[in-house]
């Protein structure tokens, strides 16, 4: 029988879940009590709806993540959990946890990640808690979470416990009179299984062969890696040497594992040559992604979006189970929303994050969803999918034999082209960002720039239609969740979006979003910077971005 040992704690004000979990620098959730805290703070607020007592915990290999999946099974057992599933080594990709937690009926996860934001001594950690419909927990319990760790005065643990992760099985212990179950898995093998159901793998594997098309992947070093070479290598012939940065690294090597072009650009320079007809890159812990196509070409993930909810024909799991409905965030480009007034199919927009998307899934209603941020997914999980997302590529190219620069460019033949940029300004000072966002609410509020014509510097005018601050009214439960951007919505129906990151770690991160649409053919072949030079000179007139920050440029432009 193991101890419990109910251990004094002083509560911390700082535990407010963000966007996608609580991120802060490794060294605030290595202060005593920290990360005992925040857990129990969890266990707290779920117990209530524990059906068996199983719960998932996976993660992105970041450094503190096997030292927190031990306090994790410590509390765990003194908090009367009845069984934890815990990934090999705490490798476990956010997508994975998803599915996993949905396959074996798991009342929740816990995935161990601060996702695509550095990682290593000096850099990032996080944690995220996950419901038992797979996804990112919504506002109504990580609201709990953090009142209960604002008042926490103590923590039960059983100190003496440890299991060795690095070994599958099962190890059996008594607490508290009952028996506790560590089940240690291997995270990779039920998602491969997941994904040879969703897709038909021969047919891409006829496809890669036949077209002998040439493949580069990056997984980053972060959680990807085993995932690229079980999927990839072993079931989609790719060599070795095209599955690049494929071992997890506590700090990602020193990259910043985000797939963009700005971040991935390693792969970007690989491709530009002309020798791989494919790339694609991950996040640290595998729900982004990045699609390239011939020479580096770039997929916006808005536009990635769009390509592939007008193809869902090319994958068995679409054709079995049909297609409710498309969603996207409200910053993303509305490329898919056309797609959808085609398809007869229902549309809906959310806030930013991936907790939006869940009840809408789970109700039927939605299918296919996505984010600017290069975050594609559908309801085979709660989370975004960059795996799945890559294979969905495949199977279109498969299906329609055509480059991905052809299958864009016979979208914007087709529906038109949303030309879109996100400027991200981050670590600025919180107050100058946040005197920005009130300089912004007060325009909303007396509707003064409304009618308003503004002339860019580039000499193009707009006329400003309408301002609000976005507003979502989920339409399965009807929680009202209000203050999610500001949008400058001009009389072309461009469109321009302010608002702050919820997911960084020091500062503010000031997001500012372009959009504009454009029919005509010969103009969607344009260079989108300069397709979108006069929107973003509108974008600072109105908001004085650099007048309050005394930023000229941003830190990364995507
Ligand atoms: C960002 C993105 C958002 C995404 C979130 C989590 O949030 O904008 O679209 O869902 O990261 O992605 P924010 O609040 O910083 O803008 V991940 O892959 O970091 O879990
Ligand atoms: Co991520």
């Amino acid at each position: 029988m193991l101890e419990v040992t109910t251990t004094p704690t002083v509560a911390f004000s700082d535990q407010k879940p963000g966007t996608s979990g609580l991120r802060k620098k490794v060294k605030v959730f290595q202060q005593p009590n920290y990360t005992e805290n925040f857990v129990q703070s969890i266990f707290q607020a779920v117990e209530d709806g524990f059906r068996s007592g199983t719960i998932v915990v996976g993660g992105d290999g970041r450094y503190l993540g096997p030292e927190v999946t031990q306090t994790i099974v410590q509390l765990a057992a003194a908090n009367k959990v009845k069984k934890l599933i815990v990934a090999q080594n705490g490798i476990m990709s956010t997508p994975a946890v998803s599915h996993v937690i949905r396959k074996y009926s798991a009342d929740g996860g816990i995935v161990l990640t601060a996702s695509h934001n550095p990682g290593g001594p000096d850099n990032d950690f996080g944690i995220k808690y996950n419901i038992a419909n797979g996804g990112p927990a919504p506002a109504s319990v990580t609201d709990k979470i953090y009142e209960i760790s604002k008042s926490l005065s103590s923590y039960e643990i059983c100190k003496t416990l440890h299991v060795d992760i690095g070994v599958i099985g099962v190890y059996e212990f008594h607490v508290r009179g009952s028996l506790f179950t560590v089940q240690v898995i291997d995270s990779v093998a039920d998602y491969v299984t997941y994904m040879e159901e969703i897709f038909d793998f021969a047919a891409i594997n006829a496809y890669i062969k036949e077209s002998q098309l040439q493949l580069l992947i990056t997984a980053l070093n972060g959680v990807m890696g085993p995932y690229v070479k079980a999927v990839m290598c072993d079931k989609l012939g790719l060599p070795d040497s095209s599955a690049l940065a494929c071992t997890p690294l506590p700090d990602f090597g020193g990259l910043h594992p985000d797939p963009n072009l700005t971040y991935a650009a390693s792969l970007v320079t690989a491709m530009q040559d002309g020798t791989y007809d494919f790339g694609a890159a991950f996040d640290g812990d595998g729900d982004r992604n990045m699609i390239l196509g011939k020479s580096a070409f770039f997929v916006c993930p808005s536009d990635s979006l769009a390509v592939l909810a007008n193809h869902l024909e090319c994958i068995p799991y679409f054709r079995k189970n049909g297609v409710n409905g498309f969603a996207r965030s409200m910053p993303t480009a509305a490329a898919v929303d056309l797609v959808a007034k085609e398809k007869k199919l229902p549309m809906y927009e959310v806030p930013t994050g991936w907790k939006f998307f869940g009840n809408l899934m789970d109700a039927g209603q939605l299918s296919l969803c996505g984010e600017e941020s290069f975050g594609t997914g559908s309801d085979h999980i709660r989370e975004k999918d960059g795996m799945w997302t890559v294979l969905a590529w495949l199977s279109v190219l498969a299906h329609t034999k055509k480059s991905v620069e052809q299958l864009l460019t016979d979208h914007w033949k087709q529906y038109g082209r949303n030309f879109f940029t996100r400027y991200d300004y981050e670590a600025c000072e919180t107050e100058q960002a946040e005197a920005m966002m009130a300089h912004l609410t007060a325009l909303v509020e007396n509707g003064s720039l409304v009618n308003q014509s503004i002339t860019s510097a580039t000499g193009k005018m707009y006329t400003v239609q309408k301002m609000d601050n976005f507003k979502y009214v989920d339409p399965i439960d009807k929680t009202v969740t209000s203050k999610q951007g500001i949008r400058v919505i001009l009389s072309d129906g461009s469109r321009i979006v302010f608002r702050l990151s919820g997911t960084g770690s020091s500062g503010s991160t000031i997001r500012l979003y372009v959009d504009s649409y454009e029919e005509k053919f010969e103009n969607t072949q344009l260079s989108a910077q300069d397709m979108l030079a006069a929107l973003l000179d509108i974008a600072f007139q109105i908001s004085k971005l650099k007048e309050f920050t005394g930023r000229d440029a941003p830190t990364v432009i995507t």
